[in-house]
């Protein structure tokens, strides 16, 4: 974007730079007129919001706040699979699903990375996420009770997770659109990896069908609670949509994911867990069943069936590491000063 980037308010790097109430200087109300008429002409243009440009504080929040529960989501979503990797069925199984759990660590430090480019600090949102002040995706928080789950999460969560992050690439802010780019080519292998598996075992003994089965109808609802809540609940739609962070609201992405996912299972031989799935010639979409939105409530609070485990082992994990950011720390120290010498 150009037009915000000129040279009043532009090309000083730094906490300046990354905004809050300093960043529209020179000038009292009206630069800061004059910065929002541009930063919405930019967003009305499609053209990319970067960095160092002027934007709203809120729009900074907004960006921060789902970035972040982005990049939790991806990190804490490496521990139901990571379960499995020891018992993995085959060499070929577990080289694919330890790849798939490197994947889910890298994605979060892109994002990370995102995050940080709106002078969010890691360690800042690292706490919030261990001290419970920022959330992380609903669907992380179920249990991961045999081999067939590694098979619907790849399929179900991963293919929930591809139709909502695929209109993020398109997203206004351009290092989380570009981050998901990358995000969403390695989703889409993740993606296939579940649905062969679940294919596998599907064509497989009458136990390893009924297995997938199994996996498949405790995944299925959850899945459906990743793109949030009803439209007419959900809190940050509206503005998101109209910042060009969101391209599609909660229900639209819900609904394409279901169509997507009916002829899918039917090729798989397996039944999606709900009686009022039908075509409706009219919409010309399928017709599903009432979520239990109560369910969806209780997990956000904490009270779903492996909250306090996810996140007793995640702030585990950070304690362990300390002593590698502190010798990663004292090492980069150690470089700076010889060659500042
Ligand atoms: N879980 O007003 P809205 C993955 C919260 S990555 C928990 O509709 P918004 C890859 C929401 O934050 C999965 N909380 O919110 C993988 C807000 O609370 P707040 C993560 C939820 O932001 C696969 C409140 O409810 N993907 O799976 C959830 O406009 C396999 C009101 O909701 C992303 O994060 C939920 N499901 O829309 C990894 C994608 N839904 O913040 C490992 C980016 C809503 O005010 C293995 N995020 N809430 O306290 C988004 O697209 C959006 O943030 C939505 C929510 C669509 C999730």
């Amino acid at each position: 974007m150009t037009s915000v980037t000129s040279p009043p308010r532009g090309g000083t790097a730094g906490a300046e730079a990354h905004g809050g109430p300093g960043a529209a200087e020179p000038g009292g109300p009206e630069a800061e007129g004059a910065l929002q008429e541009a930063f919405d002409a930019a967003v009305a243009a499609d053209e990319r919001i970067e960095p160092r440009d002027w934007m709203p504080d809120a729009y900074r929040s907004t960006l921060i706040r789902q970035i972040a529960q982005h990049a939790h989501s991806e990190i804490i979503g490496m521990q139901p699979e990571a379960n499995w990797i020891t018992r993995a069925p085959s060499l070929r199984r577990k080289a694919i699903l330890m790849a798939k759990v490197q994947d889910e660590a890298g994605h979060g430090l892109y994002l990370y990375g995102a995050a940080e480019t709106l002078g969010a600090s890691r360690e800042e949102l690292l706490d919030k996420l261990h001290d419970g002040r920022q959330k992380y995706s609903s669907i992380f928080n179920y249990p991961t009770l045999t081999w067939a789950d590694v098979g619907a999460i790849g399929w179900l969560v991963d293919g929930a997770a591809i139709t909502n992050q695929v209109p993020l690439c398109r997203c206004s802010y351009g290092p989380y659109a570009r981050a998901m780019v990358r995000i969403c080519k390695e989703e889409s292998f993740h993606q296939r990896q579940g649905y062969e598996l679940l294919l596998a075992l599907a064509r497989g003994t009458e136990a390893q069908c009924a297995m997938a089965q199994d996996a498949v109808d405790r995944w299925w609802w959850p899945s459906l609670m990743m793109f949030g809540p009803p439209d007419d609940e959900s809190a940050h739609s509206a503005q998101s949509m109209a910042w060009k962070i969101k391209r599609h609201s909660n229900d639209e992405l819900r609904q394409r994911f279901v169509d997507i996912c009916v002829p899918q299972a039917e090729a798989l031989g397996l039944t999606l867990p709900d009686p009022d799935l039908r075509w409706n010639e009219e919409r010309g979409h399928w017709d599903f069943g009432a979520i239990d939105w109560e369910e969806f409530r209780q997990v956000l609070k904490g009270n779903g069936p492996c909250n306090e485990q996810r996140l007793r082992r995640r702030r585990t994990a950070h304690e362990n590491g300390a002593w590698v950011r502190e010798a990663a720390a004292a090492h980069a120290a150690k470089h700076a000063a010889r060659s500042a010498s």
